[in-house]
């Protein structure tokens, strides 16, 4: 008996790396090819530190204001949440929403701090609920090579012993649906890596493929 094909919906692509790996210049490519290709699609980032709970965020991130840790994680969770039904919607109406961060940034950039209670166990668990993304792109590069990039350590987690610790923390999150990619390579050689993983996530979306949470 086969079982009822879904309704067509839009594909949930995530780009995750550490600071200053090149994942807003991946996804802003990747998103103009699709609109060029006629795919309908949304370009958002996280946090979205338009929301009130965004710009408490941003305080965090940027003007030095301390909070405590399981307070800022649950923040930044609480900024994925506020998101969701909009997420949900524009899914299930056939956007393909591309994300630059989403939950496992959460994971690896909070259990990197190894605050005791604050493991990765802890951290997937306030998660759960948000949809999973079809496909992670995961920007590889050495974190000493993206700490001599321009712009880097303007913000709060955006130091060299710190990145380390957060892509050992991404090695251990990856699963079947991440593809990893050399971000030393020139963009657009890495443009075509991603477009070759998408494009088929987009085209599985459009024909149904069921939504993971
Ligand atoms: P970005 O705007 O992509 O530069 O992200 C801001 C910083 O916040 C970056 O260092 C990654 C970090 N970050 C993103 N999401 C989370 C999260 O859920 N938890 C924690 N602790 N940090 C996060
Ligand atoms: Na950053
Ligand atoms: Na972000």
């Amino acid at each position: 008996v086969a079982t009822a094909p879904c309704a067509p919906r839009g594909a949930l692509i995530v780009f995750e790396g550490i600071d200053r790996c090149g994942k807003s210049t991946q996804s802003n490519m990747l998103v103009n090819t699709l609109r060029s290709r006629r795919v309908n699609v949304e370009h958002w980032r996280f946090p979205d530190r338009s929301t009130k709970i965004g710009q408490k965020i941003d305080d965090y991130l940027h003007n030095g204001v301390q909070q405590d840790d399981t307070a800022v994680h649950l923040l930044f969770t609480a900024n994925r949440f506020e998101k969701r039904n909009e997420m949900l919607r524009l899914l299930a109406g056939g956007t393909t929403l591309v994300l630059d961060r989403y939950s496992y940034s959460g994971v690896a950039y909070t259990a990197a701090k190894g605050v005791p209670h604050l493991d990765s166990e802890y951290c997937r668990s306030v998660e759960v609920g948000l949809p999973a993304a079809d496909l992670v792109v995961f920007m590889a590069m050495p974190p000493e090579q993206a700490a001599a990039r321009g712009g880097f350590g303007a913000e709060r987690y955006e130091k060299l012993d710190f990145q380390r610790k957060v892509a050992q923390q991404y090695e251990a999150l990856k699963d079947s649906h991440w593809l990893t990619l050399d971000a030393t390579l020139q963009p657009e050689l890495i443009h075509q890596q991603v477009m070759g993983a998408a494009l088929p996530m987009v085209e599985n979306a459009a024909r149904g493929a069921p939504l993971g949470r």
